[in-house]
């Protein structure tokens, strides 16, 4: 018996969320380990780029006030202030020719984690006819778990590539896992494709 492999395909996205200077080290909201996630980001750029799979890169791009700062009674640190160096992309992602850039909390009165929320992503997928979604980057407890929740919601099968993602705290971390595998997302372990299903974690 042969057993089922998943990898990459021209239907597919590869998802990558908010790697961004402010969640590094040294960043205003720095989320432990996240280092880690850019070689594995940038090894799975690469092989998208092969797949013919669509790239999206998203970035959290607040107004100085928005109201999840603790100046207004929010719950963060001021992070990722459009057009500050926090903001940026960390300089070591491999950014790709191609790829599809959105924006995401925007409004100083909003929260929005997912990338799905308040922007045009799910139409420009449809557009794709893109049917599977990979989501990798930062926070896994955050903005990676509200995008792939709002994934599977909105029709697509949905997967989080854990050796990909690290989550603000680990605790964190371990409720999101729990509540994607509820919503019906995969999270995988597996770094690389192609990987066989029975690689996939069921936490
Ligand atoms: C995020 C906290 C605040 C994230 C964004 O990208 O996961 N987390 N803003
Ligand atoms: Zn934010």
């Amino acid at each position: 018996m042969t057993k089922e492999k998943i990898g990459l395909r021209s239907t597919d996205a590869l998802l990558i969320v908010d790697l961004q200077l402010d969640f590094f080290a040294g960043g205003k909201l720095a989320v432990p380990r996240a280092e880690e996630v850019i070689p594995v980001v940038n090894d799975l750029v690469d092989e998208a780029r092969k797949s013919g799979t669509q790239i999206i890169v998203s970035r959290d791009w607040h107004p100085p006030d928005h109201m999840s700062f603790t100046a207004q009674g929010g719950d963060w640190p001021q992070h990722c202030v459009r057009g500050t160096k926090g903001a940026e992309f960390h300089p070591a992602l491999r950014l790709p020719p191609g790829a599809l850039f959105v924006s995401k909390a925007k409004r100083a009165e909003r929260e929005q984690y997912s990338d799905f929320d308040g922007t045009s992503l799910a139409e420009e997928l449809r557009r794709r006819a893109i049917d599977r979604v990979f989501i990798v980057g930062l926070a896994e407890d955050f903005c990676v778990k509200s995008s792939a929740i709002d994934a599977a919601r909105l029709g697509f099968e949905t997967h989080v590539l854990r050796a990909a993602t690290r989550p603000v705290t680990p605790e964190g971390g371990e409720k999101a896992r729990t509540e994607m595998c509820a919503a019906g997302v995969t999270v995988i372990e597996p770094s690389c494709f192609p990987y066989d299903v029975d690689h996939i974690s069921r936490t």
